[in-house]
Parts: C-alpha cells; sequence; structure tokens
C-alpha cells in the first residue's frame, strides 16, 4: 500500500511565536482522526524556513513528543542552506529518535552539482539516519537531473527523493532506473498521475485537511479501478485550486480552526489572512468539509 503522509504545519500565535498547543493538535488530528502513515516535519508547510535554529528543534520535539506511542512514521527536514545548522539539527533529531530526515536542496547561493554532493554526504555522514532529498524545484531553483540523482545516490544513506516537480518524464526516469529507491510525490493535484508512475507515496499540505479522498484515491488506484481514482482526484483539485487561489497556508490553517482544530496564524513575512482570506476560508469549509 502506498503511503500518505501530511506536511505538518506549525501553529504560530497572533506575535509570531510558536503556539505548541496549536502544533500539538495537529500532529494529533493527523494520527487520531487522518490515520495517516506518516508526518514531514519542517517543511515548506511547516514555515520552517522562517524559523530559526532553535525553533526549528522545538517543533522537531513536539512532533516526536506527541506522536510517541502511535505507530505514525516521522520524517525530519533539516535541510538549510547553512550547512552547520543542517547537520546540528540532523543530529538533534536523530538523538531524538527520527528514523528518517531529509533535506532540501541548498538554495539561494547557485550551488553547482559537487557542492550540493558534499552538502548531503556532510548532513548523512556523522548520523545513523537515512535520508530523503528534498526536491522542489520552482521554490528552491535548483532541478537535478537523473544524472546527479545516480551521484547523489551512490551514498547509500540517500535513500529516496521527495519529489515536489511536475516533470513527469524525469520521475518516469528515476523509477525506471531506481527501482529500490523510496519516492513520494510532493504536488498533491498531481498525486494520480505520480501514482501511475509507481512512487511509493506522497507527502503533501492538503493531506492535513483532505486525507480521507486523498487516501480513497490511492486505494482505488491501487485497486485498479482508475475512473473512480480520478474521479476523486477531480474532486481534490476542486479543493486544492479553491485553497491556493484564497493563499494556501493561511487557508489552510482556517480551515483547520473550523474542525476544531487549532492551528493558529501564519508567520511573518507570510501576510495574516484578511477578512476577504477569512470569508474566502469559511466558504471553502462549508463547500468542502459540512
Ligand atoms: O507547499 C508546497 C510548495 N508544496 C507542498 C508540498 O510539496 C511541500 C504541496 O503539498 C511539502 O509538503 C512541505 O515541504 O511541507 C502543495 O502545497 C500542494 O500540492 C498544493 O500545490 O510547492
Amino acid at each position: 500500500m502506498k503511503k500518505l503522509y501530511a506536511a505538518l504545519m506549525t501553529a504560530f500565535d497572533e506575535n509570531g511565536n510558536i503556539d505548541e498547543q496549536g502544533t500539538r493538535e495537529m500532529v494529533r488530528y493527523n494520527i487520531d482522526v487522518n490515520q495517516l502513515d506518516g508526518l514531514y516535519v519542517g517543511g515548506s508547510t511547516g514555515e520552517n524556513f522562517m524559523l530559526g535554529t532553535a525553533e526549528k528543534k522545538r517543533v522537531f520535539e513536539i512532533a516526536m513528543d506527541e506522536a510517541k506511542g502511535s505507530d505514525i512514521d516521522l520524517i525530519a527536514q533539516v535541510g538549510s542552506p547553512n550547512l552547520h545548522e543542517a547537520k546540528e539539527l540532523a543530529k538533534f533529531v536523530t538523538e531524538l529518535g527520527y528514523k528518517t530526515i531529509s533535506a532540501v536542496t541548498p538554495f539561494y547561493y547557485n550551488f553547482n552539482f559537487d557542492e550540493i554532493k558534499h552538502y548531503y554526504d556532510e548532513i548523512v555522514k556523522d548520523v545513523d539516519t537515512k535520508l530523503v532529498v528534498y526536491s522542489i524545484p520552482a521554490l528552491t531553483g535548483v532541478a537535478l537531473s537523473l544524472d546527479n540523482f545516480a551521484k547523489l545516490f551512490e551514498n547509500e544513506k540517500i535513500i529516496g527523493v521527495k519529489y515536489t516537480n511536475a516533470d513527469f518524464y524525469l520521475l518516469e526516469r528515476l523509477r525506471e532506473r531506481f527501482p529500490d529507491k523510496l519516492i513520494l510525490s510532493g504536488f498533491d493535484e498531481m498525486l494520480l498521475p505520480a501514482l501511475a508512475l509507481d512512487v511509493d507515496g506522497a507527502i503533501g499540505s492538503t493531506f492535513n485537511i483532505n486525507a480521507k479522498k486523498a487516501k480513497a484515491e490511492i486505494a482505488a488506484f491501487e485497486a485498479g479501478d482508475i475512473a473512480k481514482a480520478r474521479q476523486l482526484q477531480h474532486e481534490s483539485n476542486d479543493l486544492i485550486t479553491d485553497l491556493l487561489n484564497n493563499g494556501i497556508y493561511a487557508t489552510l490553517k482556517l480551515v483547520f480552526e473550523e474542525l476544531g482544530v487549532h492551528a493558529g496564524y501564519t508567520r511573518e513575512p507570510m501576510a495574516k489572512a484578511t477578512p476577504e482570506v477569512k470569508a474566502g476560508a469559511k466558504r471553502i469549509y462549508e463547500k468542502y468539509f459540512k
């Protein structure tokens, strides 16, 4: 069965401080209500790249603490263009008990591939956790080629990729060349084509609130009922389109609040939800969740 992970959100209070209780509530909801296979902690959806090191550590601690006793799988995204920080976080989460880490491709400075390979080899060098490359070219500007992946995968601690990329040709080539590597697709609106190319599962922001439909889509796909899977993808994409048009992170949090889960605010420089965004989120909640 293919695995479904939610990209965990971080709740913030009105002043932009981590709201521990809200963050815990979202972990719990994904365990108890969504019954997901896993959580991706410290990713884009967690607003991780706007957090300081101590705050990132706190989020990793909260997720691990709240998930203890459950069988949900946790992946810690520790990547940062600050390699010292990435290594420190890799050690920190390994000591906390995370079995898998992930690291975004280093961004901003147009690093060449040798530098990128060095970055990944360094992150895993002193830890015994396995690493999943986080490839998200639209946000990082870093587009790894098939041969780049082959070189990264030469390090046996690098076990796969979180593939947030609409390049399905590259995805097919990756699957064909690396049948044993873990490939987790990252664009929720493209779940079905990714399933068709035999990904091992998916990680996404919208699964926080749309897990039931996404799980049904995976089940239909695995049962060979492509028409049903396609219909479910259409329905999910209506929701995802509305979420994107209304501002996805703020809206996911507002929908969580409507569902009785305290998700708090987004962090600056992300804008706080305006009255229009709040009204849009309410409409989305009423349209899809009532
Ligand atoms: O948020 C983004 C930015 N992508 C997420 C996901 O790939 C990133 C995706 O679920 C993620 O999971 C993480 O690192 O936290 C989209 O929000 C969704 O498909 C709507 O476009 O691209």
